[in-house]
């Protein structure tokens, strides 16, 4: 546990207006910085007393008055960073807040960086580095199912687990050293079958952690779904129907979107970054070019491609071409207002077996069992289950080192090298679990965890 000497402060809430404002303090001296500002209404206010809020005023140096505040005084350890905490509760104003904190400054504050409360938090012991890394994955959660999965790691589920992992891992280590230390006694030794059979075990449930990561990925970041096909196809359109907005320009000229277009929408709780993108067909001019281009580099990275066809014309080349170069799609057969029957070309299509939606994006039918349609594939390849541990990017590549680490022993255990080298790797795997949690880990990685908060968190 680490003691820190100086106090920090910063504006705890976003920017903007809103009703209330809060300037955090963290450190020894909080209490006494906020006392030097703060003044009570009360008669016979004799300082802050603990987790109570104190209705005061706020005044500057020269005893100005700033804001009408309350403030809350939490004692370390027991607060959030473990030390000394002073939260002034202000009208939520940018002016006011900054005001505020220049006059902690003055009294001997020091600007926090970013994520240094957390990291105070975590340097305090009182949450391991996945809880701290959850309360920002919590903040930045597009939807329910991440606010969901951050919360599960909030709680410690993501922090137990590693922990089993890396317990059955040291327990291997146990067993190995008792046969390196003690090889003339009787003393009982893992056979190296039984010893590959427990590794490899250990080794299957990493990888099951970590495939979680590419499942989560769209409940934390949103899926990819990219609008493709020819020009006045009718991608525009449909983006707008989808979007309830009329956000893209729809024009009867082939070639009306140039560059792609992204908006993000939540679809039954699916966060989902939809993409409207330049009508495939060959260029006319050299910004045509850029934007086709773009078009497909956005196709190759999609979750999900919406393959728009006027259903009056049928696909054309570069719809077929699309067909074969992704197997994540769903064909849209829109304008179907103008036919009076079923497009005759579906049947002629490659996609005659497959799913297929009808729509008139103009006249908005159909467009809501796309939207169902569009829910339901992305979901359906491996999203995880409620209370699922999904890693995030710095957990998910620990545990795919730590596995390598597990493999590579596997590989000398089968061509029977000593014990004593097996069980480094074994001791490199468990560094890496530690990492994880950061029960092992170096200032570097703390910093670069750290940085990528925001300030006041
Ligand atoms: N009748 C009918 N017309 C539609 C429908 N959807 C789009 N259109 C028309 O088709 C034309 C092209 O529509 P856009 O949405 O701009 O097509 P696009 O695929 O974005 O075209 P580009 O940006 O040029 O690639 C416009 O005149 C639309 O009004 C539909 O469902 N029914
Ligand atoms: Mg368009």
């Amino acid at each position: 546990m680490k003691t820190h000497t100086d106090t920090i402060v910063a504006i705890a809430t976003p920017p903007g207006q809103g009703a209330i404002g809060i300037v955090r303090l963290s450190g020894p001296a909080a209490r006494e910085i906020a006392q030097g500002l703060f003044y009570s209404s009360r008669s016979g206010f004799a300082g802050f007393k603990p987790y109570r809020l104190h209705h005061g005023q706020l005044r500057d140096g020269s005893g100005g008055f700033l804001d009408e505040a309350l403030a809350a005084f939490m004692p370390g350890p027991g607060s959030f960073t473990g030390e000394d905490v002073v939260e002034l509760h202000c009208h939520g104003g940018g002016a006011i807040l900054r005001r505020v904190v220049e006059e902690c400054l003055r009294c001997g504050a020091r600007l926090a960086a970013p994520g240094e409360f957390s990291k105070r938090a975590f340097l305090s012991g009182r949450m391991d580095l996945t809880q701290a890394e959850a309360i920002m994955e919590l903040v930045g959660a597009p939807g329910a199912v991440a606010v969901g999965l951050a919360g599960s790691k909030l709680e410690g589920m993501l922090a137990r687990r590693v922990g089993e992992l890396r317990a059955g891992l040291e327990a291997l280590r146990v067993q190995l050293c008792v046969a390196v230390d003690f090889p003339e006694d009787e003393v009982e030794c893992l056979a190296p079958d039984a010893l590959a059979g427990a590794t490899g075990e250990v080794r299957a449930a990493i990888d099951e952690l970590a495939a979680n990561y590419d499942r989560g990925r769209c409940w934390r970041e949103g899926a990819l779904v990219v609008l493709a096909g020819q020009v006045n196809a009718g991608k525009s359109s449909l983006m707008n129907a989808i979007l309830g907005v009329n956000r893209a320009i729809v024009t009867d000229i082939p070639g009306t979107t140039r560059d792609y277009l992204e908006e993000s929408v939540q679809i039954d709780g699916l966060p989902v970054r939809l993409v409207d993108t330049a009508g495939l067909r060959a260029a006319l001019d050299s910004v045509e070019l850029m934007g086709i281009e773009r078009s497909r580099e956005l196709l190759a990275r999609a979750d999900l491609v919406l393959l728009v066809i006027d259903s009056e014309l049928g696909p054309g080349a570069e719809d077929l071409d699309l067909t074969a170069g992704t197997d994540k799609l769903l064909v849209v057969a829109n304008k179907t207002d103008l036919l009076t029957g079923e497009p005759a070309w579906l049947d002629e299509s490659p996609w005659r077996e497959k799913e297929v939606c009808r729509l008139s994006a103009k006249h908005g039918q159909g467009v809501s069992a796309l939207m169902t349609a569009i829910r339901r594939m992305v979901t359906d390849t491996g999203a995880p289950e409620e209370g699922a541990l999904v890693p995030n990017l710095r957990q998910h590549t620990a545990l795919t080192r730590a596995a390598a680490e597990l493999d590579f022993m596997l590989e000398e255990l089968a061509a029977s090298l000593p014990y004593d080298i097996l069980s480094v790797r074994l001791d490199t795997a468990c560094a890496i679990l530690a990492e994880i949690t950061g029960e092992i880990t170096s200032e570097e990685v703390l910093n670069s965890v750290f940085d990528g908060f925001c300030i006041g968190k």
